[in-house]
């Protein structure tokens, strides 16, 4: 198993993600926060997995269902929490939401409500850090040369896109796939496979059995790997970075888990039953790995009550922090400068 000290880490920034998605929830019911919201809760360990794996510099395009990842990857609660009561200490100043949580610092694009959006924006980012890598003159003979006969460039960072199941039709998803391919592109495609678009179920709506099955048409590596397991998720991008940095091109990683929640706050599940959620519940990431944990003699219930305890006290304060000030907003004047501002305003 992975060392105790990235064990307790890795159970923290869980517990803060279920956390955090159990706050808003109740915000939400409480009319606090307005909009919609895509909560993650089942997804934990996709997302930390996948965040502590990553280095120093590498970047993240998530998905509407970005809490998470937004979290996994550094944010600050305060401002996610402000973010969603539309207030200016907010990631994107109160005007996103839920779904819109840019964080430059900490090297996340930020998401948007259109599906499979970030693709492209991640494949981007990727050309840009081979374009860095090579400098320009080098890369531009590149691109004139076969595709496929191009020589591996080892790059020092890599850029994740992030999509879920129900993305991985679109032709966005595809024209990028393609291109990082013939480029050799560091690109990371996570499919973080819940098992449902809104409503429709994987099993029904994807031509193949595994989207990772369509790596091999792309002329890249494509593997299925356990979402619910934080281990194998952190092994598994840890693999694929070494590949990815290497020069090789990008890589397809298949991550299966279950969205414990609804699609959406006011998504009723019609479309499944129960028993199926309650054998998944049986699978939850966290349980799991705490279970993991004690086994290895990596921590006591007692302790790991403890970190559940302070990790809770910690995103209610948080959100607390954040209500306080919730008042505060940008004035109407203050949103137009920032819509029409120039590149350098913005600098
Ligand atoms: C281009 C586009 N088509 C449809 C929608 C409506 N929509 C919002 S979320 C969603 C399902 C996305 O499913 P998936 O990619 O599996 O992500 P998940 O919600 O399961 O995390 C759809 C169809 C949209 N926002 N954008």
């Amino acid at each position: 198993m992975i060392d105790k000290n990235l064990s307790i880490d890795a159970l923290r920034i869980m517990l803060n993600s279920r956390f955090f998605e159990e706050k808003t929830e109740e915000l939400f019911k409480a009319g606090l926060i307005h909009g919609t919201t895509h909560l993650a809760n089942g997804q934990e360990a996709s997302q930390a997995g996948l965040c502590m794996a990553l280095d120093d510099g590498d970047w993240i395009v998530p998905t509407h269902r970005c809490h998470g990842f937004t979290l996994c990857k550094g944010s600050w609660p305060v401002a996610m929490f402000a973010e969603m009561f539309g207030s200016r200490q907010g990631l994107a100043k109160g005007l996103g939401g839920s779904m819109h949580m840019p964080d430059k610092e900490n090297c996340n694009l930020g998401s948007s409500a259109v599906v499979g959006s970030g693709v492209p924006l991640a494949t981007g980012i990727a050309f840009y850090k081979k374009f860095e890598s090579l400098g320009s003159a080098s890369f531009a003979k590149s691109t004139t040369q076969n595709p496929k006969e191009l020589p591996p460039v080892p790059v020092k960072n890599l850029s994740v896109a992030i999509f879920g199941d129900g993305a991985s039709s679109r032709g966005s998803v595809h024209e990028s796939m393609n291109l990082a391919s013939i480029w050799k592109l560091p690109v990371l495609f996570y499919c973080e496979n819940n098992r449902y678009g809104m409503s429709a179920p994987s099993d029904k709506m994807i031509s193949v059995d595994k989207v990772s099955e369509r790596a091999s048409a792309y002329n890249m590596p494509g593997k299925v790997v356990d979402g619910n397991d934080f281990e194998a998720v952190y092994e598994a991008v840890r693999e694929a970075s070494a590949y990815i940095k290497a020069g090789n091109g990008p890589y397809l990683l298949e991550v299966m888990t279950y969205r414990f929640k609804g699609h959406s706050k006011s998504d009723r599940r019609l479309y499944r039953t129960s028993d199926e959620e309650q054998q998944w519940l049986l699978r939850d990431p966290i349980i799991l790995f705490e279970q993991k944990m004690i086994e290895n003699g990596y921590a006591t219930k007692e302790e790991i009550d403890r970190i559940e305890q302070e990790c809770r006290k910690g995103i209610d304060l948080q959100a607390e922090t954040a209500l306080k000030e919730s008042f505060d907003k940008l004035t109407e004047d203050e949103v137009l400068n920032l819509v029409y501002a120039t590149r350098e305003d913005r600098s």
